[in-house]
């Protein structure tokens, strides 16, 4: 079972345009501290947090419990103009987990609410003997050489926004998400999808868009060893130690 938490800054939308619009350097610059700073807290507790919207941020959460994440809300509380509220759910999947825990959360107030404020709305949380995180890391073959090093820089990043949509698009249907890590990488949070329909999905895609794709697939009972697990097996194929697409570690 995954356990995720859905991370949603209070009443953020009003906040952005009163009393005036703010800089939007200085929303930039608060979106990306918030997220380093959530990440930190979480990952002091093998979670990892993927940024999405940045006003919405997703966390694998397996190991932190309500304590845990009630801390995390009155440390930002104490330091940001802002709060966060959030949402816990456990499920097979990570699409369900994440739904569980947006449900939970959206029962207790909108986003643009101004009673809303600091809410933990738990739909679930995983069992120590439950826990499991399967976890994919997506990589387009030979971006540098091919496109980093030749084409506009524009062009390479619309290619691979182009490659995670299509990624998106498959995984969902299989109750797996998939969040942009940066460069030409992604991570696929991807309890109950096997191996071989991963790699399916793979060759479709250099099929249809004609985009090469690789992944290593990490298992364990927390986000950060299964990451990193996910990581290790990428290298073993970048090495060229495999001939395969996919590679699973488990730890
Ligand atoms: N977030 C993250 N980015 C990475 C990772 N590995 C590589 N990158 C980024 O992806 C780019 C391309 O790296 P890589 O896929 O190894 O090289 P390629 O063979 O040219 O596709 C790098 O320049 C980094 O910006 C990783 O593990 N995590
Ligand atoms: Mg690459």
């Amino acid at each position: 079972m995954i356990q995720m938490t859905l991370i949603q800054i209070d009443n953020y939308g009003p906040w952005t345009v009163t009393p005036n619009p703010r800089n939007e350097s200085d929303l930039q610059i608060l979106q990306a501290e918030l997220f380093a700073d959530v990440q930190r807290q979480f990952a002091m507790k093998k979670g990892l947090v993927f940024f999405m919207r940045f006003d919405n941020m997703l966390a694998i959460s397996n190991g932190l419990n309500k304590e845990d994440h009630l801390r995390i809300q009155r440390s930002i509380r104490n330091r940001y103009p802002i709060t966060i509220s959030m949402g816990i759910g456990t499920a097979k999947t990570p699409y369900e987990a994440q739904k569980l825990a947006t449900r939970a959360l959206q029962t207790k107030g909108g986003a643009q609410s101004e009673e809303r404020k600091e809410i933990l709305a738990i739909d679930s949380l995983v069992k120590p003997e439950d826990s499991f995180v399967q976890i994919a890391h997506i990589d387009i073959n030979g971006v540098t050489e091919s496109l980093t090093d030749i084409i506009p820089a524009f062009d390479t990043s619309f290619l691979v926004n182009r490659a995670q949509h299509y990624l998106m698009t498959k995984l969902i249907e299989k109750g797996a998400l998939l969040f942009f890590i940066g460069g030409d990488n992604f991570m696929s949070p991807c309890n109950e999808l096997s191996p071989k329909k991963l790699l399916q999905l793979l060759e479709e895609i250099d099929d249809e868009i004609d985009i090469a794709l690789k992944a290593g697939v990490g298992r364990s009972d927390n986000a950060e060893d299964a990451a990193y697990m996910a990581d290790l097996g990428l290298e073993e194929i970048r090495e060229g130690n495999t001939d395969e697409l996919i590679h699973v570690l488990e730890k």
